[in-house]
């Protein structure tokens, strides 16, 4: 389609949907409009890449994840179908801005933070890379909370991100399927003498699909995020008469849980993990049905994903319908299941990993304990005799009274994968340990990425045309080919376009913090930034604590060298954890008093955005001239901001965590500030128990004083707070060592605040940290899970079955 066709299109549409002119049209409308002509446009596509799998018959792999956590879909499926920069052109000729109406599209916020946009990174990845993959979750009606500050507190409100209707969804009843839950199961003889399941009372509640297409990189594929939304069966109308009963159906896909990183433990959470693991199972094996293919041959057809434990179900509700309905042979059905099903861990956290009582299981999903209690006791017998009884009883699935969620993954899977090569390694050497001398087999690392489309072509269009003009577009489609850029690091002219598109960016973010917060801040100062969830072990504690310093040493000495600096977070608190919230509080106290002070002069700036999102992260991020990556080693998994923040040509500051250590790997460590105990340090003092905060309080007197600051009332309205914090530090022994990464954290600043104050050398540190980046494309990780774990394949005879007049996208 080209441009002059697709104004009139355009103003076609929306004269249909909403007898209008663009005159009249609000930006909703407008955007209403256009969401509609590429839904509708695209559908042909989605429809003939449905055609293409099943008539190819190979295999596809189904990606179930709690949560997605995708954002805004308009630019990303325009620049999919290569449309962005015609529709722009277009719509200014119109007298409509993009951005304006782009920015009305709510942003589908159904996770918490890394695990679900990962997920999201992926589905866009596996679409681009032309790969059968679908992705399987909850159509939450509420998704995560909004933060709001009032008197410097978070305060949580509902995301009602439905109201206005979703346009990129398709309702598919046609395609609902039933999830029984609750009542009793009792095992009776069938005619032939088999034992099969006799349900008593409980519920039957309807599943309902909506369909998102996940549109490939110009490449005609359009995959399918399939979300399943909780219903009544109109034949269970009578059993559901009153508001309550009602009420308590509506629940199980109402909210998404806010906790990342924190087992919950509730009854509506673990229904909920049944609920979209048994709908997304039904729907696969009645979809492979329908192909005539033997059941016993379904491992050639179907992969299963569990992103973290929370789908770990898939195990026995596979096993559940392969028995109990389809009648295989326990031994066969367990082969099947092996094959099918691998799982990724996304942290070592111990309080994570998720268990749940044999009582709440039972109650839940009766039927689905006794397949559990069946697996983990042919696990034990099958061990008995091998291994050593200490050992097969710490890997068992149900210990003390509770079911063990990793372990049912692990043991189900063929195959188990860390997300950065350190955490793959600790899986190995600690936390999974027992399972790794039990399968070594099955463990495997495959290091994080994200989508590179949507952090750079997307978020920051300065810096993309800077790179089309030096290397080329290959950049584009081959994210790698951002090394060509290393042929320009003595390049003054190249150096100096790509600090202008920096600059640029810090400008927008800089009207964006005055609009929002009221702070002016200077685009000449270095923009810090840390945002990530908030929680104790990624330590924005300690950034707060060097800021303090750096005020308490300005307030000394006025005219100290440092080079201005704004410092930004972005992070959202769980609710229910009274900590985190209180860092929030900490920090936005610490930013009054800091940028309210006169005598501060400009050199030190500290903002809280408020309501961390990835629309937000889309405009931080190519802002960001340093990047905050200071977790205690060993406790971040892998982190993907890392990444993002690297690609846009921030400069690290790090320890050796997660995937932070791939990135020193990746850009050197001369252009990296990498500081803090290292992952065996930390280990040791586990094993020595000789960890003291108080000694390390008792010798340093910089310490002393910048700890003082949270309960002497220099930073004011924390009393509560200020003491909570000191004694986590002091009384409660410093948990993820603050105190003991403070001093090398301060100096790792200074060299970041040197370096910076060398114009030339930064901006070719910066240039060093674009240029190696590529290597954390999802496109490749998402190659790797289909060449080693999925075993699936593009499906190739996609270009012969479809017609030329299908090559584009023609309305
Ligand atoms: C569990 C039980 C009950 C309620 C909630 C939860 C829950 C929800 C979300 C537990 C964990 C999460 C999310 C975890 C997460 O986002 N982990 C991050 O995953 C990223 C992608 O692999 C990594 O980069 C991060 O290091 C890791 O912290």
């Amino acid at each position: 389609m080209d441009k002059t066709e697709f104004k009139q299109c355009f103003s076609r549409r929306l004269a249909e949907k909403f007898a209008m002119g663009v005159a009249d049209a609000s930006p909703n409308e407008l955007y209403q409009t256009l969401g509609s002509l590429l839904t509708s446009t695209y559908s042909q596509k989605w429809q003939q890449t449905w055609t293409d799998y099943r008539e190819a018959e190979q295999k596809q792999a189904y990606y179930f994840s709690i949560e997605f956590l995708p954002g805004k879909m308009l630019k990303s499926n325009l620049l999919n179908m290569g449309w962005l920069e015609m529709v722009t052109e277009g719509l200014a000729e119109l007298g409509i801005d993009l951005e304006d109406l782009a920015e009305v599209e709510p942003d589908m916020a159904l996770g918490n933070g890394g695990l679900g946009r990962l997920a999201s990174c992926f589905m866009d990845s596996i679409a681009s890379m032309g790969l059968p993959g679908n992705g399987n979750g909850i159509r939450y009606e509420y998704g995560l909370f909004k933060q709001h500050f009032v008197d410097n507190y978070q305060v949580e409100l509902p995301d009602k991100w439905l109201h206005k209707g979703n346009l990129w969804e398709i309702r598919k009843e046609s395609k609902a399927v039933d999830v029984h839950l609750g009542g009793e199961v009792y095992l009776v003889p069938d005619a032939a003498g088999n034992l099969s399941p006799d349900y008593q009372g409980g519920m039957t509640l309807r599943a309902v699909p909506y369909d998102t297409g996940m549109v490939g990189y110009q490449n005609d594929i359009v995959n399918t995020m399939r979300l399943w939304s909780v219903e009544i069966p109109p034949e269970e109308e009578e059993n559901y008469r009153s508001i309550e009963d009602r009420r308590t159906v509506e629940d199980l896909t109402s909210v998404l849980y806010p906790d990342d990183s924190s087992e919950d433990g509730r009854k509506l959470r673990l229904s909920q993990e049944y609920f979209f693991v048994s709908a997304g199972v039904q729907s696969i094996l009645r979809y492979y049905k329908q192909l005539n293919k033997p059941i016993d041959k379904i491992n050639q057809s179907v992969a299963i994903h569990i992103n973290d434990t929370h789908p770990a179900m898939c195990v026995a509700e596979f096993m559940r319908l392969l028995v109990d309905e389809e009648n295989l042979s326990w031994e066969r059905a367990w082969n099947l299941t092996q094959e099918v099903m691998s799982y990724t861990n996304h942290t070592i956290m111990a309080e994570a990993l998720e268990k749940w009582s044999i009582n709440m299981m039972k109650s839940v999903c009766p039927r689905i304990y006794q397949i559990i209690e069946e697996i983990d006791r042919r696990f034990v017998a099958e061990m008995t005799g091998v291994h050593d009884f200490d050992l097969i009883q710490r890997t068992r699935i149900i210990q003390d009274n509770q079911v063990h969620m990793a372990h049912l993954a692990i043991i189900g899977s063929h195959s188990t994968n860390g997300v950065a090569k350190l955490h793959s390694d600790l899986l190995k050497s600690v936390v999974l340990h027992d399972f790794y001398l039990l399968y070594p087999a099955r463990f495997n690392n495959k290091t994080n990425g994200i989508a590179m489309r949507r952090w750079t072509q997307l978020a920051n269009p300065a810096l993309s045309k800077v790179l089309d003009e030096t290397i080329g577009n290959s950049w584009r489609k081959q994210p790698t080919n951002l090394r060509l850029l290393l042929n320009y690091t003595e390049d003054d002219h190249v150096l100096a376009a790509l600090a202008d598109a920096k600059l640029a960016n810090k400008k927008r973010l800089a009207a964006y913090i005055q609009e929002h917060c009221g702070i002016e801040v200077s685009p000449q100062a270095i923009f810090d930034v840390q945002i990530k969830r908030l929680h104790a072990y990624k330590r924005q504690l300690l950034n707060l604590l060097h800021i303090i310093k750096l005020y308490l040493d300005l307030k000394e000495n006025p005219d100290l060298p440092i080079e201005p600096r704004v410092f930004i977070f972005g992070a959202k608190a769980a609710p229910s954890y009274h900590y985190a919230k209180s860092i929030i509080k900490v920090i936005n106290e610490t930013a009054s008093l800091i940028n309210q002070d006169p005598t501060i002069n400009n050199k030190l700036k500290v903002v809280f955005l408020e309501n961390y999102n990835v629309s937000l992260a889309e405009r931080i991020i190519p802002a960001a001239d340093v990047s905050e990556q200071i977790s205690l080693a060993s406790k971040e998994a892998s982190g993907t901001s890392n990444m993002k923040l690297m690609l846009n040509g921030a400069v690290t500051i790090a320890t050796l965590d997660g995937a932070n250590v791939e990135i020193r790997d990746a850009v050197g460590e001369e252009n990296i500030a990498i500081f803090g105990l290292t992952e065996s340090e930390v280990y040791q003092y586990y094993e020595n128990k000789n960890y003291s905060a108080l000694s390390i309080y008792d010798e340093n007197a910089t310490i002393r004083k910048v700890l003082a600051t949270l309960t002497d009332g220099t930073i004011p309205n924390i009393s509560a707070e200020g003491y909570e914090i000191f004694d986590s530090l002091i009384k409660y022994n410093d948990e993820f060592f603050v105190l003991r990464d403070f001093e090398d954290y301060c100096l790792a600043q200074e060299s970041v605040n040197k370096a910076y104050q060398d114009k030339r050398r930064w901006r070719q540190i910066s240039l060093r940290n674009i240029a190696s980046a590529g290597r954390f494309s999802a496109d490749d990780t998402v190659q790797r899970y289909a060449d080693d774990i999925w075993q699936i394949e593009p499906v190739f005879a996609h270009e012969d079955l479809r017609g030329a007049e299908h090559d584009s996208y023609l309305l």
